[in-house]
């Protein structure tokens, strides 16, 4: 059992099917800031992440390119643990699903569910999304087909399968709901969850024989056929990464004070993994805390939408902690936030650079001209009593706002004693002070100022770990669990010192730093033009058809693309702007007169087939960058569509 002092936090463990873009970084982000408030504030804190890599989709991807699943798993799960490394994400372990331990401590469970009831073995019929690795019950699919988180069209499974007894939780699930009402956060989200699980539970498959790529089941249930469905697998980590199932040494740290992850997989955490939990008798996590989306032109990003930016070149042009200072700033915890480098660059120059390294400025201005360098705290309280009320009734709501993981409001609060210290410096006029001869009371400012930093770096720290212990330099003492007991919680002001130079923390920035990043630069940038389409005219006809040899039929670049948004054009009864993933950097905008057959809600997430080397055309003032196949007749036009799913950019010939 867990005890106060300890504090468990994860992050979901990513899918190696994808390299890791900025929301997969705020996610990491997050939690490592709550891990260094955790371990600043004296708690014994474990703070794990990973990699997931088990499932059809991941078979299917290292099959793609001629790998091994175990080959292509560990390429893309070094790039995960590379890029953490280099950000210095404090992770206390790493776990990957195919590590030997993981697997055994799954296997464990999956014996002690069977054993009491919970498992048992049926036949599964039903609509199975590969890219989600989900069934979806009828009537939740788009179309009758496909597939409403993703899209993409679902097939129909039907095997034997082991299940769970979710639909024996409901009850129980609903009470542990209503009994923490902080168990969800956002709170609103709680309400979700609630009505989802009062619409009724059905039994989940955990098995899967239609693939390899899985945890074998316990030899004792000697089946061999079956794979752990990767969605049991993947939750139990929370657990074996403590060692469950085999060396128990760190479990001492469950239950979980909170497990970290974004809005699309909260179902999971939120009903299968505590049932899951409860089957096993164990304790539930304290908290499960899900953010929102970040999202590029609005649209959710991903490496199969092609529009995913790289956090490792934000950081390399912008700074590491301001980034990190951005993304956890910029959004509010649980809505979605479109990326853009305006919304940096603002951040960057107004709250970093004005609001906090101006003040450091300003604090080694003075104490340079006026004390030789020296600040002393002895006659603040004389003189700035009010400013220090103020400032530490901010400071006493940080921690409910963070456990709340309400991180945007933190930081919020935590810029209002940067406030009062601007303020005071305006107010007081340390130069008036002193040609007043009000020495002691310039003094007193220094020292007040110095206060304020020093406050503020403590508590900033856990979202600024680089640059925050630079301020502390300055300011004669470093950031540990000592100054942030004296600094915060004892409301003590800094002892005399000496205050070093620093070299300006946030140089302004001044105009975009990156060019591929930015959602509206790459939008403006000018594709390079396609090859014209030269299908020869001139040739002899055959019922008024051009006959054309195989060469100049393969001029056309036929390709298969995944239709990735969809909109009317204003005023135009034919017309729908649709982007078409293509494979490319970029989706392609493609103007199609298809709109008296298909809706742009039809439209999207379907694959469609496009001749991708046509000249770009305006019409009604909107670039197209390509054309459907479709076929019409007296009774209407339909799409021409691949019988199956294909990888978007698949070329047709
Ligand atoms: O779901 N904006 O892995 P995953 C914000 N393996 N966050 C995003 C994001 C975006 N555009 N895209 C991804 C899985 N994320 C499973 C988890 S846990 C037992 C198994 C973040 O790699 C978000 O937190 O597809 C999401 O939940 C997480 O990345 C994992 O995504």
């Amino acid at each position: 059992m867990s005890s106060c002092h300890k504090a468990y936090i994860t992050t979901p463990i990513y899918y190696v099917n994808d390299v890791a873009h900025i929301g997969h970084a705020y996610t990491t982000i997050i939690a490592d800031a709550l891990a260094r408030y955790s371990r600043m504030s004296g708690l014994e804190t474990f703070f794990l992440t990973g990699t997931d890599e088990h499932g059809q989709k991941i078979e299917e991807s290292a099959k793609a390119r001629g790998k091994s699943p175990q080959e292509y798993a560990d390429e893309i799960s070094a790039t995960f643990k590379n890029l953490w490394d280099d950000f210095g994400i404090s992770y206390d372990k790493f776990i990957r699903t195919t590590d030997e331990d993981h697997m055994k401590g799954v296997q464990k469970a999956f014996k002690v569910m069977f054993d009491n009831g919970d498992i048992y073995k049926d036949v599964y019929k039903g609509h199975y999304c590969i890219s989600c690795e989900t069934f979806f019950p009828e009537i939740q699919l788009v179309d009758g087909e496909f597939c409403p988180e993703c899209g993409k069209p679902t097939t129909i499974v039907e095997e034997e399968s082991y299940f769970f007894r979710l639909s024996a939780y409901q009850d129980k699930l609903l009470a542990w709901y209503d009994a923490h009402p902080e168990c969800i956060l956002p709170r609103s989200k709680r309400n979700e969850v609630i009505r989802f699980v009062e619409g009724g539970l059905e039994d989940l498959s955990i098995t899967r024989t239609s693939f390899d790529w899985g945890v074998k089941l316990p030899k004792e249930i000697n089946d061999p056929k079956h794979v752990m469905y990767v969605w049991l697998d993947a939750l139990m980590n929370y657990v074996t990464a403590l060692g469950y199932g085999t060396d128990e040494a760190n479990m001492d740290f469950w239950p979980a004070r909170v497990h970290l992850i974004g809005k699309d997989i909260l179902r999971f955490h939120a009903i299968y993994w505590p049932a899951f939990l409860m089957s096993l008798g164990m304790e539930l996590p304290k908290h499960i805390a899900a953010h929102g989306w970040w999202t590029r032109d609005g649209e959710k990003m991903s490496k199969s939408k092609g529009n995913v930016i790289n956090p490792r070149e934000v950081a390399d042009a912008y700074g590491l902690d301001n980034f990190r200072y951005f993304m956890l700033r910029e959004v509010p915890f649980g809505g979605d936030g479109d990326f853009s480098q305006k919304a940096l660059i603002d951040r960057i120059n107004s709250d970093l650079g004005n609001d906090l390294g101006n003040l450091l400025n300003r604090l080694i201005g003075m104490s340079g001209k006026y004390f030789e360098g020296k600040v002393d705290s002895t006659n603040v309280a004389k003189y700035y009593q009010a400013e220090l009320d103020e400032v530490e009734a901010s400071l006493e709501k940080l921690e409910p706002l963070l456990f709340e993981m309400q991180i945007h409001r933190y930081l919020e609060e935590l810029w209002r004693p940067l406030t009062v210290a601007n303020k005071a410096i305006d107010k007081y006029q340390p130069w008036t002070l002193m040609k007043e001869g009000k020495e002691e009371e310039a003094m007193a400012l220094n020292g007040l100022i110095a206060a304020i930093l020093a406050k503020v770096a403590v508590m900033l720290y856990p979202v600024m770990p680089q640059t925050c212990p630079k301020i502390a330099t300055a300011l004669g003492f470093t950031i540990d669990h000592a100054s942030w007991t004296r600094l915060f919680k004892e409301k003590q002001l800094l002892e005399s010192f000496t205050i070093e130079k620093t070299p300006p923390l946030f140089p302004r920035i001044e105009a975009p730093l990156l060019e591929q990043a930015v959602p509206e630069d790459k939008a403006a940038t000018p594709k390079k033009e396609s090859k014209p389409n030269k299908v020869a005219k001139e040739e002899p006809k055959e019922e008024g058809v051009a006959l054309i040899g195989i060469d100049q039929f393969f001029q056309t670049s036929l390709k298969v693309g995944t239709v990735v948004k969809a909109e009317e054009v204003p005023k135009s009864k034919k017309l729908l702007l649709l982007q078409v993933d293509l494979g490319e950097e970029r989706p392609r905008q493609i103007v199609a007169g298809i709109k008296e057959w298909y809706s742009a809600e039809d439209m999207l997430g379907t694959q469609v087939c496009v001749v991708a080397n046509l000249k770009p055309a305006k019409l009604m003032g909107h670039t197209s960058e390509g054309m459907l196949l479709a076929a019409k007749d007296e009774d209407g036009l339909c799409m021409i569509r691949p019988e199956k799913p294909k990888k978007p950019g698949t070329p047709i010939g």
